[in-house]
Order: C-alpha cells, then structure tokens, then sequence
C-alpha cells in the first residue's frame, strides 16, 4: 500500500502548538506523533492549570500562552449508551470547550487550527459511502444527536470564521476509533474496547458466553488511532496551495472526511476479535441495547486524493489495542509507551466523567 509518511513538511520544528485533550485516545496520539517527528514546543496544561469548560480561563490561557497551531482533540466522547444517557453533558461540555478554543485562538491569531469532529455528524440514513457534502441533508441518529449537533456547530464555527475573519480552521471527520489509552468502563465505552474486555475477562474466567449490544448486524468502519494522528499531522502540514482550498471555500464547510474506507458488521467484528483475543466461547446479542446507526461507512476520496492512507488494517490495529489493554489494564506496571503524556492532570473534561477522548469516535 502506498502511503504518504507526515512531515509536518510546512511547520517549523519550534512551533509552539496547542493539543486540547493531550490525554486522551486522540489527543495523546496526536502528541506522540508529533513528537516523534521533532516537534518539541508542545503546550500541554494539565487539567488543574486549565478547565477548558470556563471561558475566562481558555481566554487567559491564550492570551499568555500564544499558541501559533492548535489542536482541538478535547472533548466529552463515549460509546452509544453514554451518549443516549448523558445527552445534556455530551451537548454543553462539548459546545463549551470548541467555543472557548475556536473563538480564543481566532483572537488570539493562532493560524491553523483543527477541529475533530466524528462521523456522526451526518444523516442517520445518508447513501454510504458517506460525502462530506451531506451533512445536514437529512435526521441525526437519536442516540447521539446531543453530541452531533455539537459538532456540527463546530463545524460552522471553523467555517464561519474562516469566512468572516480570514482563518484557516480545518474540521476533521473521523471515523470510529480505537487504540492505546482507549475508555474500558463498560457503561461508557466504545464498541471494540467493550469486546476486548468482555472477551478476555470471559476467557479468563473460563466463561463460554459473552453478551454484546444489540443486534450484531450495523456495520460500522473502524481506524486505529495512531493513523488518526498521523492523518491529522499530515493534513495540518499541508503546503498552503493544497491547505487552503480545504479551508477558503465559501460555499462548503471546511471538512474532510478520515478514515479506512472498509466497514463490517458488528458480528463480523466480534469474530475477528474473538479471534485476536483467544476466546473460543459463543456470543450472544442483546436486542434491548440499541443498535444506532445502521452502517456508518466514511467516503474518503478528498483525503485520498491528497495522498494519504492508513498504515493499519483491522486486525494489525487490534493486536495492538488487545496488547495495550493487556500493559496498561491487567499489567498496569509493566508498561512502558514510547511517549508518555504527562500523569498530572489534563485539559482535557472528559476524564472528569471518566471517559476518553476517542473523537467519537469522536
Ligand atoms: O461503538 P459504539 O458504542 O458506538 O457501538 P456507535 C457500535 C455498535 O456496537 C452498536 C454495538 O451497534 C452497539 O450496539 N455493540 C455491541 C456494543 N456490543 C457492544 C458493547 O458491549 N459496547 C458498545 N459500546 N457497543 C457512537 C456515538 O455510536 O459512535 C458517538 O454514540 C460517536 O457519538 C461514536 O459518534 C463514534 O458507533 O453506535
């Protein structure tokens, strides 16, 4: 497979960049690329330092601080029953962090900044492979409607302001994702940590049945969250005459879509992860947990055309994510990641509820 390795290739080494959400699955894969390839101003306050919920305090963050790039990976994230059950924290936690980032950063002259938003943002029942140029063509999922109509105003913000100011704000759509440092709690949980922890405490336990959610047959696409960052990195050092005409079109919103371009079944999923797991029991749905979205199936031409694919498939990403899982749940001392974030706190509000910042996955 072809693939563009990010450079980063129009920033400067000694930018000083802003990662909102350091901590979490996106924000801490953001970080470790970008120091893995050189970058060493990194702006990381911890949570104490800076609740990016309170607008006076994003305010002063920036007018101190003066970051040049930003991104803005902190939010509240879970998987489809958090969402279904918290929709008043899903709504104002998310519309309160991108508010105070974009309208701080935009005063504050920070040049590019990217927002991430999630594949949730469009219609329920739009034509798959999903076209950035359907958004608001149709209903929202009921299950995540709070947290799509936040990112929608996202959205709209990084537009509006590019129009009306002249910045170069960027919204990603990714994909549902996974990978090190992903939410394990089951109540609040994404698809694929739940089944890698069901899995491997039933084949721990010697348990020959595991209970998944609804009814095995949506499908959704899946990307590991180091390709996320890396994608993201790229897109943000894009030369300025393949950046701009993401961000300087007025009659489309600056998005583009990231993500693998291949998507399966729930059931299909849970074998491959039976698989990788070593669980040889049987699975069973329960049909009065919802299913969401029928199929969630990202159209990914715009950033294909640009150059850039996913370095893992499925099952590549998923022994790693099993293997993270392993380290960091069941032998929390014996791991060591390449790049740390710091343990102190974070600026980022989902973990206050417990919850990781998967981008929806986001
Ligand atoms: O990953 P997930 O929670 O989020 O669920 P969504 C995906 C599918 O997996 C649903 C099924 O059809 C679930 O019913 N599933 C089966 C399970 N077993 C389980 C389980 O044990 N745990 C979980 N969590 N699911 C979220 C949105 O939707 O996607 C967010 O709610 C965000 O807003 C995120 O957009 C990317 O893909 O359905």
């Amino acid at each position: 497979m072809s693939h563009a390795v990010p450079s980063g290739s129009e920033i400067d080494r000694k930018t000083k960049i802003f990662v909102a959400g350091h901590r979490g699955l996106v924000g801490s894969a953001i970080v470790r690329m970008l120091q893995r390839l050189g970058f060493a101003n990194l702006v990381l306050p911890s949570r104490r330092d800076l609740d990016l919920t309170r607008q006076s305090q994003v305010e002063r963050f920036f007018e101190v601080e003066r970051p040049e790039i930003v991104y803005l990976a902190a939010a509240k994230v879970g998987g489809i029953l958090a969402n279904k059950n918290l929709p008043a924290d899903f709504l104002f936690d998310n519309l309160a962090i991108q508010t105070n980032i974009i309208h701080s950063a935009y005063r504050s002259g920070v040049d590019r900044l990217l927002f991430l938003g999630s594949s949730c943002i469009y219609p329920r029942l739009a034509a798959q492979p999903l076209k950035e140029e359907c958004l608001l063509s149709g209903p929202l999922e009921p299950t995540n409607r709070p947290y799509a109509v936040a990112k929608i105003a996202g959205i709209e913000m990084c537009w509006a302001y590019n129009r009306e100011f002249g910045t170069k704000y960027l919204a990603v759509m990714p994909t549902n994702l996974y990978g090190p440092g992903d939410e394990y709690d089951l109540e609040s949980s994404h698809v694929i940590p739940a089944l890698i922890r069901k899995m491997h405490e039933a084949k721990s336990k010697g348990l020959s049945e595991v209970v998944f959610w609804g009814s095995g047959t949506p499908r959704r696409e899946f990307l590991y969250s180091d390709d996320l960052a890396e994608a993201c990195v790229f897109l943000m050092g894009l030369e300025n005459d393949r950046f701009l005409p993401l961000v300087q079109a007025s009659d489309e919103p600056p998005i583009i879509n990231i993500g693998c371009g291949q998507d399966q079944t729930i059931r299909e999923l849970a074998r491959l992860i039976a698989d990788v797991v070593g669980f040889q029991g049987v699975s069973r749905y329960d049909l009065n947990k919802p299913d969401g979205t029928p199929q969630k199936l990202l159209d990914i031409t715009r950033l294909a055309s640009l150059g850039w694919r996913p370095r893992h498939d499925l099952r590549q990403g998923l022994k790693l994510a099993y293997e993270d899982f392993l380290h960091s749940h069941i032998q929390p001392r014996a791991f060591s990641p390449v790049a740390q974030a710091p343990s102190e706190g974070c600026g980022d509000p989902d973990k206050v509820a417990g919850e990781s910042q998967s981008a929806s996955s986001l």
